[in-house]
């Protein structure tokens, strides 16, 4: 197996980013958290709600069927997965960053604004120590000021990969640094 020193760094951020807790396993129900926290920046449906729940359980439980998880099984199962099936992961990233968009998008403009991506941030704890203006400008390829869905999608593409880029997205940078 090539080397996923890429991957698992960045699945590590998310284990720590989806950790709420802290107290070093990952739980389907933290997964269900944080799912049901996303959908409540854009008043999502019921059947948004339940639809975005399902998609991010799938994902936990091909990953941790058991329902909790250390951090060396999650990273070694992401891994697997990413050998074994790279297009379903590579579809199943563009499919969640694309609902994840809808979620984000809180006035329904077709754009995430500098404040969308605050208020999401700020929803999993990091306030206002962390300069989320600095993510939202790495995301904004184009410097429109807004950050579209092609953006959105193709930064989740890249993240759910071996190739380095976008590491800030589970790794909010704080005030004062680069
Ligand atoms: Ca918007
Ligand atoms: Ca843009």
């Amino acid at each position: 197996m090539a080397s996923m020193e890429v991957f698992e760094d960045k699945m590590t951020k998310v284990f720590n980013f989806f950790d709420l807790d802290k107290d070093g396993s990952l739980t389907r129900e933290e997964i269900i958290q944080a799912s049901d926290t996303v959908c409540s920046l854009s008043k999502a449906t019921t059947d948004e709600v339940s639809r975005t729940r399902e998609q991010w359980t799938t994902w936990c439980d091909a990953i941790f069927p058991e329902g909790r998880v250390s951090l060396k099984s999650f990273l070694d199962r992401n891994k697997e997965l990413l050998s074994s099936e790279p297009d379903l992961v590579k579809q199943a990233a563009r499919d969640t960053y694309n609902s994840m968009f809808d979620r984000l998008d809180g006035n329904k403009d077709g754009f995430i604004c500098p404040e969308e991506l605050r208020l999401y941030y700020k929803a999993f704890g990091y306030g206002k120590d962390y300069s989320i203006y600095k993510i939202f400008q790495r995301l904004d390829d184009d410097k429109d000021g807004l950050i579209s869905r092609e953006e959105f999608v193709t930064a989740g593409q890249v993240y759910w990969s071996n190739e380095p880029g976008f590491e800030f997205l589970f790794d909010p940078p704080k005030t004062g640094t680069r």
